[in-house]
């Protein structure tokens, strides 16, 4: 059954999520997602590369209460992560949401989640909730944008004013009838900036909120099998996990963006086995990659790098 109509609940919610860390939390109801348009074009015009999975479960991506019964709200949750830089003592590096030192922030932010959902469950008995963090199929960034905590920026980030983009996004699928304020769409910060379009060093980002993932060096350097080609590796610069160039560029980053030592050194993790990687990395966001992708990402890069001379000799 629904819970009663009154904003109080969601206020308490607010301030319980602040506490885990979260520092956006908005509220919306599960209905068409109002990008759904948009992304069955990107799919049929191919842009997603070979993530064949993002196809599928259209209905599933349309009607988000299929994805929990009798559902009547969702909850966005936005987590920070460090605006530092992880990099191996000789100056390769992953992109920031890797946080190699973090366990792997699906599992941790589903337990902050968790966590909430057990809240809203004790306030309205009876009710069922289901936390989705980046790996169900929904449209997260369309649902944050509907909750009104923020705006989808031109490289397709969900930033909130004064936080910029280094977030992650967490639902929180209920079938209590959370009442909240009235919503209202956050206005696009980004004017008539283009940083971003201009700095994607493949081209991916070919016209504003328009990514081709197949061009996109986070798509090329983690989901795709086998090696990257000479082409890529002559992109990634030194960045041999994922991608944050959109997001170096961005003005509406603020923060410290330098780059913190808090990787093993490109000897050690090029000669790291399966059982070593498990121990450094296996819960940490690495393992989606793997150890054969990371070897060749940085096998790919140490290529260029010596070849311009810009890199010390690692032997
Ligand atoms: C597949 C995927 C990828 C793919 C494709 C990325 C993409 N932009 O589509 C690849 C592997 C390339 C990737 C890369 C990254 N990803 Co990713 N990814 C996803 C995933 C699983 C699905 C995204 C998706 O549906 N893409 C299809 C496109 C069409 O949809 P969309 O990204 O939601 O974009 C919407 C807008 O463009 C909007 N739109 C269309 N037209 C217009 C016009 C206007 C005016 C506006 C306002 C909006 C708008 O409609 C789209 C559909 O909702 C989500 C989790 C999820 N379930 O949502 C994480 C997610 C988007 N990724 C995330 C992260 C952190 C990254 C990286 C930063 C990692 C990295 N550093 O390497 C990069 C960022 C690249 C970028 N600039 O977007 C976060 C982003 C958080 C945030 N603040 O936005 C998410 C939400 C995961 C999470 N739970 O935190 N990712
Ligand atoms: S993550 Fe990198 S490659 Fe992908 S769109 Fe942004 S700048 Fe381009
Ligand atoms: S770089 Fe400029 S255009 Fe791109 S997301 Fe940031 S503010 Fe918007």
């Amino acid at each position: 059954m629904p819970g009663p109509l009154t904003h109080e609940p969601a206020m308490t919610l607010r301030e319980q999520a602040k506490g885990l860390g979260f520092v956006g939390v908005g509220f919306s109801r599960p209905a068409k997602p109002l990008f759904f348009d948009q992304f069955c074009e990107w799919i049929s015009a191919g842009k997603q590369g070979e993530m064949g999975w993002m196809g599928r479960h259209l209905n599933l991506r349309k009607n988000p209460s299929t994805l929990l019964e009798d559902c009547h709200t969702i909850i966005t949750l936005a987590y920070p992560y460090s605006p530092k830089k992880p990099c191996t003592p000789e100056g390769l590096s992953a992109a920031r949401y890797s946080e190699p030192q973090e366990i792997d922030y699906h599992d941790r932010l589903k337990k902050k989640a968790k966590i909430l959902a057990g809240a809203v469950q004790q306030q309205y008995p009876g009710t069922q909730t289901r936390v989705c963090v980046d790996s169900a199929p929904i449209l997260e960034r369309s649902f944050a944008y509907q909750s009104g905590i923020g705006f989808i920026g031109k490289n397709n980030m969900f930033m909130i004013p004064g936080y910029g983009s280094y977030l992650f996004l967490a639902e929180i699928l209920t079938s209590a009838l959370l009442s909240y304020p009235e919503t209202e769409l956050m206005e696009s910060r980004c004017g008539s900036c283009t940083r971003c379009l201009e700095a994607c060093p493949t081209g991916a980002l070919e016209a504003p909120y328009r990514l081709n993932a197949a061009r996109c060096l986070s798509y090329l350097t983690i989901e795709k099998g086998g090696p990257v080609d000479n082409e890529t590796a002559n992109q990634i610069g030194d960045c041999f996990l994922g991608c944050d160039v959109c997001q170096e560029v961005c003005p509406l980053n603020k923060g410290d963006e330098s780059k913190s030592v808090v990787l093993p050194s490109i000897d050690e993790i090029l000669n790291m086995n399966d059982e070593t990687f498990r121990e450094v990395f296996g819960r940490t966001a690495f393992a989606r990659a793997g150890l054969g992708k990371i070897r060749d990402n940085i096998n790919a890069v140490l290529k260029v790098l010596r070849i311009t001379g810009s890199h010390p000799d690692t032997g």
